[in-house]
């Protein structure tokens, strides 16, 4: 009930939060008289500015600051839009474009050294260790190629210095980026789009009165080796060499053709430039090829490529070129939509809301960078496409940081996390095909380096799959990287149910597996089987002298434990290798289980070192937490309590990946309120919080500098806070905050090809829930309130182990924990659990009981 008349006057929830703030200002401050005007500005700003749905916008040009620009892409092209207006700049971006040619990194000086690095390690001596495989292990060759830029098309527009009316847009709805402002009475407006079915970026330029729009193009590259000339009156050429780099001759020869049509007026080619005269229209075709058939194989023709994308396209009208793109990128798009409600907060230009986040109600705000989420994956990863890398496909730097490829003790994973959950499960696919040609160039890695059989890669990649050791071995000593990137190919499998899948992709599972099975060995003190050398990835415990390295880190066992348990269930339903599906159980049961430590702290190492007042950005050993399932909270009580102590231990302002990845494991540990404080922290302009990232204009992730995976992080965890579907039940808002009371999500995927196709609440309360079963079998609900079924199904409260195989967890091996610890019983929600069986594409709708 509304007590006061004056604030009910506000339909809107944060009208009226609006107007009780600035009633208290002015009582407070004796400016009574002000209210009454305030309150007019107040509904003033309700009814004349729009909301605009899911969209990017700005009322200035991004000037100088690339992270004020806006991405397209289409997987194979990106661009960065600055929406200058004298002279735009349009950064180009080919996902080939990578320095170096094909090489390799091992280091076989590794396998005559491993025994006494083990040696040094068991003794306590891990400093030492690492410096011995600072010299023996890591690469003396390439410690990773570059992702580069292939230049800049500039527009320059004589006389725009004066404009009004500016306005720049991303319409995440639509793919296309927009400016328009005007000038002497005309307005211009540009679109472009990196168009998926035609691989080629199309810029289409209006004027609204006839014959005004004139301006000259030309292209920019910091490639040393590099030609740029006009090759027709209406075309110019780009083309050029990728860089050498730490001993690799650089051999990517790329071409971009920029191609342009008018309506009205001229268009003639100076010595490096086109200039277009009096049109009324002009759309600039651009296409960009290379020679990179494989990471074996670059002897493509990128002229000849070029050419072909550019003739099929440039006929085409930008019409007709805009239909099919947005069809294409509405395939994917739209099968999730997205509502927690829209305040007034909305209302104001995306650079401004970022700046307000922190301190309103703007859940339209997290909605929206969760789309630009969804957004910037189908942008950067599409079927035969590279994975995204570090910056996803945009980076205009020669020199990149971490040489914008792939990291893969946590980055590159984070990229993919939304792909299956949020239904964009064939983008998982460049990715996916990343971790076969690791197990490719992986095999000589484990062979040459470590004497071992199967495949293994370290903690870095890039586009010639290099597996060998990089950086130093503070960073590099790691052999996760083919463990956990294989995890992803069963992930695929547990969302889609495809055996065909599972067949062909069995064998680089098995060879995880196996490299483990070689690798590990026994701990003298504890004899359980362990990694060694490993390491927690670029931690270090004072207790090690300032050295990552260990035998038995957390993380390392964790991983060892999924790669021998995916290989195990995948061999069981293939019907394959029972020996050796035998030996790696009788492995499995020797590993080092977790330990809680004396804190009450999840062990990161397998002594009891931690310190509570560490707060590095990596939580490695929260790796059993989320993205895997080894820590439950109903399974593993106290090892779930133990994260927690461990995340509040480690606090939450990082690095932007770091506070993505805590929105995940804080969604795992059901604790929606701690989730969204991390979303606010991650939604926030960089520099606010001292020591950590943020968030850029452009809704970028600032790690700093700008890293994509915080963005792909963020939009899985804000998806774990609504359902999950990986701990043995589909689990329906696990973890809502007390700002989302009332919302709806349509599209979310949980494993065994359920789909979440409709999911409403209201005052935290599920009201309404339709899933579509693709594959049938037992749909186990967990939810916080009772349902059921609309149609007179009865529902079944759900016992024991869920019959659905793709819900089998494995069990997890019982903890070690402190006497000193001090654990207390988790504090959760009451939910009820349901069993529904389903029969493949059959729909089931719950409501609230
Ligand atoms: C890992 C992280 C860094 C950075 C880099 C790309 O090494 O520790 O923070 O994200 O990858």
């Amino acid at each position: 009930m509304c007590q006061n008349n004056t604030f009910c006057f506000f339909q809107n929830p944060m009208q009226k939060q609006s107007a009780i703030f600035l009633y208290i200002f002015c009582k407070m401050s004796l400016m009574k008289p002000f209210f009454t005007f305030s309150l007019l500005i107040v509904s003033y700003l309700s009814s004349s500015q729009e909301v605009k749905s899911l969209k990017l916008w700005y009322t200035k040009p991004s000037g100088n600051t690339w992270e004020n620009a806006l991405p397209i892409g289409n997987g194979q092209l990106g661009a960065m839009v600055y929406g200058n207006v004298e002279k735009e700049t349009i950064q180009l971006n080919e996902h080939t474009v990578w320095s170096g040619s094909p090489n390799r990194n091992d280091n076989p000086e590794a396998l005559a050294a491993l025994p006494e690095i083990r040696q040094l390690i068991f003794d306590g001596k891990q400093k030492d260790a690492e410096r011995l495989a600072n010299k023996v292990i890591i690469t003396k060759k390439s410690h990773g190629q570059m992702f580069q830029p292939v230049g800049n098309l500039h527009l320059t527009f004589d006389g725009h210095g004066n404009y009004t009316d500016y306005y720049r847009e991303l319409d995440l709805e639509r793919a296309v980026a927009k400016t328009a402002y005007t000038v002497n009475g005309v307005k211009y407006t540009r679109e472009i789009l990196a168009s998926f079915p035609d691989r080629v970026i199309v810029m289409h330029l209006t004027a609204d009165k006839p014959n005004s729009l004139s301006f000259v193009a030309s292209y920019a590259t910091q490639h040393k080796k590099r030609a740029i000339n006009p090759t027709a009156s209406n075309e110019l050429s780009l083309s050029g060499t990728t860089s050498d780099h730490e001993g690799v001759k650089g051999m990517v020869n790329f071409k971009g053709v920029t191609r342009i049509k008018t309506e009205g007026g001229t268009v003639a080619a100076n010595d490096s430039s086109i200039a277009v005269k009096g049109a009324t229209t002009a759309t600039l075709y651009v296409s960009i090829a290379t020679n990179f058939n494989s990471y074996k194989d670059i002897s493509g023709d990128e002229n000849a490529r070029a050419t072909a994308y550019l003739n099929k396209a440039y006929p085409k009208s930008y019409a007709a070129i805009l239909t099919p793109h947005m069809a294409a990128y509405q395939k994917y798009f739209n099968r999730v939509q997205f509502d927690l409600g829209t305040t007034e907060a909305a209302k104001l230009p995306t650079d401004e809301r970022l700046k307000n986040f922190r301190t309103v109600n703007d859940p339209h705000m997290v909605t929206l960078y969760y789309q630009f989420g969804r957004y910037l994956l189908i942008s950067s990863s599409q079927p035969g496409s590279q994975p995204a890398n570090l910056q996803g496909i945009w980076n205009h730097r020669m020199n990149p940081p971490w040489d914008s490829k792939y990291t893969i003790n946590i980055n590159a994973q984070m990229n993919y996390w939304p792909a299956e959950k949020t239904n964009l499960s064939e983008l998982h696919a460049p990715f996916l095909k990343m971790v076969k040609e690791l197990s490719e160039t992986g095999q000589e890695t484990a062979r040459v380096m470590y004497g071992a059989k199967g495949w293994m890669a370290h903690h870095n990649t890039d586009i010639w799959r290099a597996t060998g050791a990089i950086d130093g071995a503070f960073w590099g000593m790691w052999t996760g990287g083919g463990g956990w990137t294989a995890q992803h190919l069963w992930e695929h499998y547990l969302y889609s149910g495809d055996k065909a899948f599972l067949t062909e992709i069995y064998p680089i599972l098995k060879g995880a597996a196996a490299f483990y099975a070689d690798f590990l060995v026994e701990h003298p003190k504890y004899h359980w089987l362990v990694i060694n050398p490993g390491s927690s990835p670029e931690n270090a415990p004072k207790a090690h002298a300032g050295s990552s390295l260990d035998a038995g880190t957390t993380m390392d066992n964790q991983i060892v434990f999924d790669a021998f348990s995916t290989a195990i269930r995948a061999a069981e339903l293939l019907k394959k290798d029972a020996a050796f599906v035998d030996t790696l159980r009788q492995l499995r049961n020797k590993l080092a289980p977790m330990h809680v430590g004396q804190h009450g702290q999840l062990q990161e190492w397998l002594d009891d070192v931690d310190d509570p007042d560490d707060h590095h950005r990596h939580v490695s050993h929260l790796y059993g937490l989320f993205p895997a399932v080894q820590i439950s909270a109903y399974r593993t009580p106290e090892l779930f309590n133990a994260s927690r102590t461990t995340l509040m231990h480690r606090g939450d302002v990082s690095t932007g990946w770091s506070m993505g990845w805590k929105v995940n494991w804080w969604a795992r540990l059901q604790d929606g309120n701690h989730a969204y404080s991390l979303i606010q922290n991650q939604l926030t302009p960089l520099g606010v919080t001292k020591e950590g990232g943020g968030t850029y204009n452009n809704l970028f992730d600032a790690h700093p500098p700008f890293q994509i995976d915080g963005n792909f992080g963020c939009t899985s965890g804000i998806t774990e806070m609504l359902m999950q579907s990986a701990d043995g039940a589909v689990h329906l808002l696990p973890a809502l905050p007390d700002v989302w009371p009332s919302g709806r999500i349509g599209g979310l995927r949980a494993i065994g090809g359920f789909e979440v196709a409709n999911m409403e609440w209201k005052n935290g309360k599920l009201t309404k829930v339709t899933v579509k079963s693709t594959l049938g079998g037992n749909l186990r609900l967990r939810a916080a309130n009772g349902l059921k079924l609309t149609g007179g199904g009865t529902l079944k409260k759900a016992t024991g182990q869920n019959p659905n195989a793709f819900y089998a967890v494995e069990e997890t091996p019982k903890a070690i924990i402190s006497p000193t610890a001090n654990l207390t019983a988790p504090n959760l929600k009451e939910t009820q659990l349901y069993d529904i069986p389903t029969q493949a594409g059959k729909v089931y709708t719950l409501v609230n009981q």
